[in-house]
């Protein structure tokens, strides 16, 4: 057990034997309130009812006023190569393990919205070193909508439900946030993030995550260099198609909460890379953008990432409110070894998270609740306070002191004391924003040009969804200008989307045609299908033999099958055995799911083809692009739906968008089968019109 589960584990306590009030009372009766007379007034004596209901009343403390909606898991981060040369943070050491804690969230929605809002997410870590808490406070975006701390609450009030009637909820498609982005042009790069499938993730675990700010390292020599955080995940970055997402909010509004926590109870622990882009203080002269502005990335082609070691998730909490909704975040939470910067967005951040802490959680005492408290100890003169837990001894509470021989002590540097990296300062007073931040489309180009076809397209769908559902047309078209000046054809497309005249030439710098393929997702894929999810549908008569060898196959690939019928008990395969059924099939959806396989069986085919929540099943999955296969008699099921101009066979192994058939399972048609479920094929939304719902 880590250093941290050992610390946490001396606050956590099982239910226990007896009921007892808060005093250690036992309670001998928890149903009736005592009363003068059994149908009498109650009695105010009646502490243990009293003490019940107070403790009730006060359950609740304020959700964060961003991030609320979130879900945590512990785990570890284990550092590879020494990376001395850049930092001398001691838990970047070689082989160093350090237990973190990771909360993701969305921004926007409330405590209780869905997961699959389009939204940013939050990526926070608390590394818990031996050395102090660095807390990583970042998001799976690498920019952010504005530059200095100043408009946060401007940004924030805009995105959130508008204040006269509190809709829409965990929504940006709405008149107040485009009205703010319209008069922010430097929001533009930004906004082609979170318009894109980023924004929609498919699992918490396959989103890649950013400190976004530049913030410095520093080594043993006083060295600086400037460094940007990252990490990117195992699975590799996958999105949900809109449609989907929308319906997942009514399926199951709990989805990524609990892919999280099922993947860790399966033992697919989640798993990212940690790495960082470093350049040496001074050659940031050389970029062609000011490495201070939070609406800018570094090209990781330029500079690349050095990875420095990896982050594994495999503990669930205990209990969500003592963990994840108290744990306390916060930027200004470093050690020695990383510093900040200049970054205006970065300092406001510096002030904003400990003030919001002592209204969320109700006072100083924050860093005593056992989620936030380091693992190695800290002593200092701060006393009292609402719900202080320490019992401080001794009567000295100040520094400098001679009763308690000057201790606690400073910390020389080469003890680890943190000392601020001496950057020199010179300037005067002033409210102003630098030239070297007024560019805001150049980026916002790179992205949309590094795009493939599909990606592109997603993000003109995804415009023009949000800006159809807003009222004010001279919004619409002050939007379209800002994109005129990112790619003509992406204006022009969405102008037509939405009832604006578009624009009749460019007014974007059209020989700019840099592009990133680290920016793709598409570009980035990997061979893995785990921790996906298959959907087996069948009725009595099934082919148990083919169901029997997919799960295997689905397993070694660390994949999860269930079998789905119209009834929990168990169904009746052709050769006579049974099975048991996981879900049935009023409680499913096929948007819960990653693919679906049909297996062969007269008996059960002939039932399937005729229910209308099987053939809607077989359409959702066709229509949102994922992978689908069909054994034997199932073909037929696939050509009652919806789903038109598809070879398939009965007999041999057949591969066409994405859908897979076969007489029968064999290695050939796993191979293919994996090949479908871990990619969209995005060539069916072309015919995705004729499907449907
Ligand atoms: Fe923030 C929470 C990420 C800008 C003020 N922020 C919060 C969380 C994340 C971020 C992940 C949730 C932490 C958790 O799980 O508890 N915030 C960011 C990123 C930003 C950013 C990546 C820009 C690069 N934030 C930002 C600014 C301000 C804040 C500019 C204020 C000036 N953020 C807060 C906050 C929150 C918060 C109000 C709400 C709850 C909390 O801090 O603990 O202080």
């Amino acid at each position: 057990m880590d250093e941290k589960s050992k610390q946490l584990k001396n606050h956590t306590k099982d239910s226990g034997e007896k009921l007892t009030t808060n005093q250690g009372v036992g309670i001998n009766d928890n149903q009736n309130t005592a009363s003068a007379g059994e149908r009498g007034p109650s009695l105010l004596e009646d502490f243990i009812m009293r003490e019940k209901i107070t403790h009730f009343d006060h359950e609740r403390v304020p959700e964060r006023i961003v991030h609320a909606r979130g879900s945590g898991a512990h785990g570890y981060f284990e550092a590879y190569d020494s990376c001395e040369d850049i930092t001398k943070a001691d838990f970047l050491k070689k082989g160093k393990k350090t237990p973190v804690f990771v909360r993701f969230s969305t921004v926007a929605g409330f405590r209780g919205s869905a997961d699959t809002a389009r939204d940013v997410r939050g990526f926070a870590i608390k590394f818990y070193t031996e050395e102090g808490i660095f807390d990583m406070v970042g998001n799976n975006i690498p920019v952010f909508f504005i530059q200095d701390a100043i408009k946060f609450p401007d940004l924030i009030h805009a995105v959130k439900p508008e204040p006269h009637n509190e809709v829409p909820q965990a929504a940006s498609a709405h008149d107040n946030f485009y009205d703010f982005i319209s008069l922010t042009p430097e929001a533009m790069h930004m906004m082609m993030w979170v318009m894109s499938d980023r924004a929609i993730p498919r699992s918490l675990s396959m989103m890649e995550g950013f400190g976004i700010h530049t913030f410095r390292f520093i080594n043993k020599a006083g060295e600086s260099h400037l460094v940007k955080f990252h990490l990117k995940p195992k699975l590799g970055v996958h999105g949900l198609v809109w449609d989907e997402a929308v319906k997942i909010m009514g399926n199951d509004p709990d989805f990524h909460r609990k892919d999280l926590w099922e993947a860790i109870e399966d033992g697919h622990f989640p798993e990212w890379e940690f790495g960082v882009q470093a350049i040496k203080e001074g050659e940031e002269d050389k970029l062609s953008f000011d490495v201070l502005d939070a609406t800018k990335l570094w090209p990781e082609e330029e500079i690349p990432i050095r990875m420095l070691g990896k982050m594994v998730l495999d503990r669930n909490p205990d209990n969500f409110f003592a963990e994840t909704e108290q744990a306390a975040f916060h930027p200004g939470h470093v050690v020695p070894g990383i510093d900040f910067t200049n970054d205006p967005l970065l300092q406001g951040r510096l002030f904003s998270y400990t003030d919001t802490q002592l209204i969320r959680l109700g006072g100083p005492n924050f860093a005593e609740i056992p989620i936030n408290r380091p693992i190695n100890p800290n002593h200092n003169n701060q006393r009292d306070g609402y719900m202080r837990q320490t019992i401080n001894k001794g009567r000295v509470n100040y520094e400098p002191n001679s009763l308690a021989d000057g201790k606690p002590a400073e910390v020389p540097e080469d003890k680890g004391g943190f000392v601020s990296y001496p950057e020199p300062m010179s300037s005067v007073k002033v409210r102003k924003r630098p030239e070297s931040f007024k560019d805001h489309y150049t980026q916002a180009r790179l992205f949309v040009n590094s795009m493939t076809p599909p990606e592109k397209q997603h993000i003109i769908d995804a415009l023009s969804f949000e800006l159809g559902k807003v009222e004010h047309k001279h919004i619409h078209a002050k939007m379209v200008d800002h994109f005129n000046h990112i790619d003509h054809d992406m204006a022009v497309a969405i102008a037509d989307n939405i009832g604006v005249t578009p624009p009749s030439s460019s007014a974007a710098n059209e020989d700019y045609t840099k592009t990133s393929d680290a920016l793709s997702m598409e570009k980035n894929q990997k061979d893995t299908i785990e921790a996906r999810k298959v959907a087996i549908l069948v009725a009595d008569g099934f082919d148990g033999a083919a169901v029997e060898s997919l799960t295997k196959y689905l397993k070694s690939q660390g994949a999860k099958a269930e079998i789905i019928a119209k009834k929990l008990g168990m169904v009746k395969a052709a050769d006579g055995s049974t099975m048991e059924v996981d879900k049935s099939l009023p409680t499913v959806d096929a948007v819960l799911y990653d693919s679906v396989f049909l297996p062969g069986g007269a008996d059960s085919v002939n039932t399937l083809k005729k229910q209308g929540a099987i053939l809607y099943f077989v359409n959702q999955m066709y229509k949102h692009c994922k992978g689908i296969a069909a054994t034997g008699e199932a073909i037929e099921i696939l050509k009652a739906s919806d789903i038109k101009d598809v070879n398939y066979s009965n007999t041999d192994l057949k591969e066409d968008q994405g859908i897979v058939t076969a007489g029968e399972t064999s290695d050939k048609f796993f191979k293919a089968y994996k090949d479908a479920i871990k990619k969209r094929h995005w060539s069916r939304e072309e015919n995705q019109d004729m499907i449907p719902a």
